[in-house]
């Protein structure tokens, strides 16, 4: 091939380039087509934010869910197949069994000496026994009646009225139970079945 003749073949490439991508520089519709171009552009933007705000949402509430989840697992201590949730607030033993139920959970049942060996670790805490209906009838949050008491020596004395059960502290890890004022504020205890 001669010089020239490149020359000119490249010329004809350029012209062909050209004439493909600005085919006519004033189509009859072209107004038309900037009108649709802008209402593209228009729906693309609207797209790209809902998309944006979707994804913010999606992210937020993943967020939200995995830090109560992390909350939550964070406090709850497995022993055998219960998982307990052992309280840094206080309150009340009726308000403490509230806060346990609203987690499907209750107020922990002891059934066990080993259960309630491990649990006397924990001190001043409400138990799920009361003896509100009957005074000296003591009756788990499931309603059984309680057979083995690991009370301290003295009590359940209802000094002053007292109808609700907590673990105190005292010499012996085995017996610590205490009766005391259900309206008095103290932590608490709650137990839920672990899951497999
Ligand atoms: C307290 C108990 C209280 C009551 C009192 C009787 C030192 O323990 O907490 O419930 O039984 O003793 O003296
Ligand atoms: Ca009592
Ligand atoms: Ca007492």
């Amino acid at each position: 091939m001669e010089m020239s003749d490149d020359i000119y073949a490249n010329a004809e490439t350029i012209r062909n380039i050209k004439s493909t991508s600005t085919p006519d520089q004033n189509p009859p519709n072209s107004q038309g087509k900037q009108h649709s171009g802008g209402r593209n552009y228009r729906l693309t933007a609207v797209c790209l934010g809902l998309l944006t705000i979707l994804l913010l949402t999606v992210i937020t509430a993943i967020g939200i869910y995995y830090n109560g989840v992390q909350n939550n697992t964070m406090d709850w201590i497995r022993f055998h197949c219960s998982c307990y949730y052992v309280s840094n607030e206080i309150k009340t033993w009726s308000e403490s069994r509230q806060y346990c139920r609203a987690r499907g959970a209750d107020l922990v049942i002891i059934n066990s000496k080993e259960e309630q060996m491990f649990l006397s670790g924990f001190q001043n805490r409400w138990i799920g026994l009361t003896d509100d209906d009957e005074e000296g009838t003591w009756k788990w949050v499931d309603g059984t009646t309680l057979i083995t008491g690991y009370w301290r020596s003295g009590q359940p004395d209802d000094w002053y009225n007292e109808d609700c059960a907590a673990i105190q502290k005292e010499m012996s890890d085995l017996y610590s139970w205490n009766d005391a004022s259900c309206s008095v504020a103290i932590h608490w205890i709650c137990e839920k079945t672990a899951p497999l």
